[in-house]
């Protein structure tokens, strides 16, 4: 076979074997078997000299060619060998639930408001927050609460020393308001956050506390969406063997108003049949005028409650002070 025969198959042999290379080791060994100093396709080039002097041009210019393209190949599975070793060795599953937090723990008031939250999220709920330093609108007017109610008495509410009656949020009712001003209905929120009154009688009471409100409105929304939504979470956060049941109540921003009362082996271990934990209602027609939604064609409701008193029945605390004392002992329980 001569020469120039011979270029063309050893060419396709060492291209392939450069392409077929598993690893950077692999690809070396590829590199010295063809185009290595004593590789096989080298010393073709070295029997160019033995040619009759006419066949020399158009072989060298074969084996000039087929070079070329043979270090092309190995340039190019060289970088994506690189790539590929510079790889983590397992691919990531990222579906895998995250590590445990090496140092410190959530507070218990945040662990029972994120459950509460996620719980409210599998149903279609959405966080939404706003300020806690308020106005007599946002917090009071809006709401339909009158000008002389108790709750707007400076007994009750924390008013700034300004003139135009700045006060901290008495309940995050008026975060529903911000957010029904901005946006037509349908809405599905629920409302975390901080809220503060002078009100501190008791081991159970103290000036700040944390709420949770919801407001769902929508058309056609019912009292039974109500009771149906309430249990669903309730029975999430507090035990499957949670029961509900609606007692009639008074609040100027929703008709019918009911106060919730549930029973479950908590409340029994208590030595109580039914415990009172939160208020709702159906929204005040005059709620939805106030912020521009028709009361004709939109219902909706809406609920809250205190956080560290579904905390303190879950974890058996009758003292709520123990939630803002940062006592170690205490705060690792959890
Ligand atoms: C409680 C329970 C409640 C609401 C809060 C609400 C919010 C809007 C419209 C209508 Cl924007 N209602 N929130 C409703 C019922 C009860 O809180 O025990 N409050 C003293």
């Amino acid at each position: 076979m001569s020469l120039l025969t011979e270029i063309e198959p050893l060419k396709q042999s060492a291209l392939a074997e450069l392409r077929a290379a598993a690893d950077l080791a692999g690809l070396e060994q590829a590199r010295v078997n063809h185009i290595g100093t004593h590789g096989k396709f080298t010393s073709l080039v070295k029997q160019l000299g033995t040619l009759p002097k006419e066949e020399r041009p158009a072989a060298g210019k074969l084996l000039n060619q087929a070079k070329t393209e043979l270090e092309g190949a190995l340039a190019e599975r060289r970088t994506e060998l690189e790539l590929k070793a510079a790889l983590p060795q397992d691919p990531t599953d990222f579906t895998l639930p995250g590590r445990r937090r090496t140092l410190g723990k959530l507070h218990p008031l945040t662990q029972v408001t994120e459950d509460i939250v996620r719980s409210f999220r599998k149903i279609g709920f959405v966080v939404a927050d706003g300020p806690e330093v308020e106005d007599e609108y946002h917090c009071f007017d809006a709401l339909n609460t009158p000008a002389d109610h108790p709750a707007r008495d400076t007994q009750d509410t924390f008013y700034l020393n300004t003139p135009n009656k700045t006060l901290l949020r008495t309940h995050t009712s008026s975060v529903q308001i911000r957010v029904m001003e901005k946006q037509p209905p349908p809405v599905r929120i629920i409302v975390p956050g901080r809220v503060y009154r002078r009100d501190n009688a008791d081991a159970t009471h103290n000036p700040t506390f944390q709420q949770i409100e919801g407001l769902y409105v929508d058309k056609g929304v019912t009292v039974g969406d109500l009771k149906g939504t309430v249990e669903f979470v309730f029975k999430e956060v507090l035990g499957s063997d949670v029961k509900i049941r609606f007692r009639p109540h008074y609040f100027s921003y929703t008709e019918p108003s009911f106060e919730i009362d549930f029973s479950s082996s908590l409340v029994k271990k208590m030595g109580k049949d039914w415990l009172e934990i939160a208020g709702c209602g159906m929204v005040h027609p005059q709620v939805f005028e106030n912020v521009g939604y028709d009361p004709e064609v939109w219902t909706g409701w809406a609920f809250g409650f205190g956080i560290e008193r579904i905390a303190m029945i879950r974890y058996g605390i009758n003292d709520i002070r123990l939630f803002y004392e940062n006592d170690l002992r205490f705060l690792r329980q959890f």
